[in-house]
């Protein structure tokens, strides 16, 4: 067996020390001291991993940290306990459908993971799209130059929020932390503020495909006529009164409440106008 000589490189990876050992010389398998890297000697066996390169060098490396993960997205109501469903789009499994939101609603798009790691990405929307759907983030601070509250605090106090502006594009560059821990990382409101579908999408800049997926909103008219961000009897009566005014001829009542589109109040407009009977947008 020839001579070992040994050198230790110490970084901080994902709020640990990630040790990287160079072992120069040496022909048979790694020595037991190999085993043992950590300058403090404070390493976990359970998450030691080695490469062990032949014939010249041996590169070590042992980490107390976290394997890369997956980071995930989910679309909320303001409860943050409520999440929606949505279907895969049949024609594009990136296509994350979710019908029936009404004009007005505010939701939050929270992106997580289950693991400690670096990351960056985005949420935008772009082109038309719009014109029927609104990003926002919270809390600007002129400071950081960043929206803080929408950084929550599993993705350290060092990631950021930055506003997206450029030809097309309205969206949020997520920039996340080494120091980050796995959870909640992001949180970012969406209104739907006119009809007609508009998609948000969300990018990975670490994914071979950055464009993970797209979330399609599908908006329908409001039901709250009144604006008083709930559907209850006030707007029961307003869609009464937009009946009486249909089957007089029309009017801009009937313009507002006809919800099929089909240039009369009925019951089929009642019938849509139940499905959504005390939805709240705020
Ligand atoms: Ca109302
Ligand atoms: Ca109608």
């Amino acid at each position: 067996m020839t001579s070992q000589r040994t050198h230790f490189l110490t970084l901080d990876f994902a709020g640990t020390n990630l040790y990287i050992m160079f072992v120069n010389g040496f022909e048979d398998s790694p020595p037991q001291e190999a085993a043992n890297p950590g300058p403090s000697g404070a390493v976990d066996m359970g998450h030691t991993m080695t490469v062990y390169l032949k014939p010249c060098c041996c590169l070590l490396l042992a980490a107390c940290g976290t394997l890369l993960g997956e980071v995930s997205t989910r679309v909320c109501r303001p409860d943050m306990q409520t999440c929606l469903e949505y279907r895969v789009d049949p024609d594009s499994q990136k296509v994350r459908v979710y019908d029936d939101i009404m004009v007005g609603t505010h939701l939050m798009i929270v992106v997580s993971s289950d693991a400690a790691t670096h990351w960056n990405g985005a949420l935008a929307i772009e082109n038309e799209h719009r014109l029927t759907g609104l990003l926002t983030g919270r809390n600007y601070n002129p400071l950081t130059e960043d929206w803080e509250e929408s950084r929550l605090p599993a993705a350290s106090e060092r990631a950021r929020v930055y506003t997206w502006i450029q030809a097309g594009i309205a969206g949020f560059a997520l920039e996340g932390h080494s120091r980050a821990v796995d959870g909640d990382w992001f949180i970012i409101d969406y209104t739907a503020i006119d009809e007609g579908p508009c998609r948000v999408k969300f990018y990975d800049w670490y994914a071979s495909e950055p464009l993970r997926w797209e979330f399609q909103f599908t908006h329908v008219p409001t039901r709250d006529f009144n604006l008083d961000t709930r559907v209850d009897f006030s707007d029961f009566a307003f869609l009464a009164y937009a009946a009486w005014e249909s089957d007089a001829g029309g009017g801009p009542l009937t313009e507002m409440a006809d919800l099929n589109a089909d240039g009369v109040v009925d019951m089929e407009d009642t019938a849509l106008f139940c499905q959504f009977w005390l939805e709240t947008t705020e």
